[in-house]
């Protein structure tokens, strides 16, 4: 068939079929030397088809090309995380549309007082590994929850992660739900101006630098902020969701096809941060609101968690172990058996709602 016979039968345009072509998505059969003329085969159709269905979808041709060169069920499994995808930022969008609505007509106030009867039990348990020191801190307290993984020679990491975890501490207070992603921006602010400060005054301190993902609480809403590659989970209705990106040279080339999923773990730049707090550059992180439930659990770790243990056993932990304490215990423990290669730290914090749960813990770092 020509390229254009192809294409009507198809409902591709040519365009759009030069493209593919370049993507090496659908590539003509034969391509006439003389004239350049591109000829398909009538067998082609199928895949053009799926193709056009996937592109209107929305799927990125990256990851259309990932679906079209794998076996139907190995497809089928694909565009279904692909779909998950989707609607997991598609609510979490929801979410910060409709508290945006609110809170421009005003209903902000009276919708926290409605819903905000919410409380957390939290717990922090870190862990050393086979390093020589521990460059993860943590926070945990009523309002605020953080894990940051240090970076650098020296003492360099520890003093990072503990200078940021110290420059957000102040913000385990009252903040009003329409002032959740001005204070964590103001004080990743702050806290990267306390980095340069700190390497100015400390020549050995150069280069240091340090991940961040913490969750700031206000009645039912929640801000997120996150840079590096420590994560936060969502444990909700039994169902476990990766709520954080990972900043990292892996995820990237993932996101844009060029490698897969099996060759992350081997991939020898998985641990290059493409973004983190350090002390000479100003990266942005990213900022999320998200509305919380009873029922909720989260889960902040670094990534001596996430690069040890499978994300099956970290969700068979989470979904099993109902005290948070425990969890988080068993979630440390589980890194060490598998040998700890990293300091491993992990926050584990359940979303109740306030009369079932009078105790006022007191807020613990590390
Ligand atoms: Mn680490």
């Amino acid at each position: 068939m020509t390229s254009g016979e192809f294409a009507r039968a198809s409902r591709l345009s040519r365009k759009a079929l030069r493209l593919y072509d370049e993507l090496a998505l659908l590539s003509p059969v034969q391509v006439d030397p003389v004239t350049g003329y591109r000829l398909y085969a009538p067998a082609q159709l199928e895949q053009a088809r799926l193709v056009a269905w996937l592109r209107r979808l929305g799927m990125p041709l990256a990851r259309i090309r990932s679906v079209c060169t794998r076996p139907g069920p190995e497809a089928a499994a694909e565009l279904a995380a692909y779909w998950d995808q989707i609607e997991a930022e598609t609510s979490a969008r929801r979410e910060l549309a409709a508290f945006l609505i609110g809170y421009l007509s005003g209903r902000d106030t009276a919708m926290n007082e409605a819903q905000g009867a919410l409380t957390i039990r939290y717990a922090v348990h870190s862990e050393i590994g086979q390093r020589d020191d521990n460059e993860d801190s943590a926070y945990a307290g009523a309002r605020l929850l953080a894990v940051a993984d240090g970076m650098g020679g020296h003492n360099g990491g520890e003093v990072a992660s503990a200078a940021v975890i110290d420059a957000l501490r102040p913000l385990d207070t009252q903040v009003p739900a329409g002032e959740l992603l001005d204070a964590l921006d103001h004080a990743v602010r702050r806290a990267s101006s306390r980095l340069r400060d700190l390497a100015t005054s400390d020549p050995a301190l150069h280069g240091m630098g340090t991940t961040l993902t913490a969750l700031l609480w206000s009645g039912s809403q929640l801000g997120l902020v996150h840079i590096g590659d420590s994560r936060a989970y969502l444990v909700r209705n039994g169902e476990v969701f990766q709520i954080t990106q990972d900043h990292t040279m892996v995820q990237s080339l993932l996101d844009d096809g060029k490698i897969t999923a099996d060759e992350v773990s081997s991939h020898p730049q998985r641990f290059l941060l493409l973004r983190a707090l350090v002390a000479d550059r100003d990266y942005e992180p990213d900022l999320q609101l998200r509305e919380a439930q009873p029922g909720d659990r989260y889960l902040l770790c670094s990534d001596g968690l996430h690069e040890t243990v499978d994300a099956e056993s970290i969700g068979q932990v989470l979904r099993s172990v109902s005290d948070p304490d425990e969890a988080a215990a068993d979630l440390v423990a589980l890194a060490i058996a598998a040998g700890g290669p990293d300091n491993v730290t992990c926050i584990v914090a359940d979303v109740v709602a306030a009369e079932a749960y009078a105790g006022t813990p007191a807020a613990a770092s590390t």
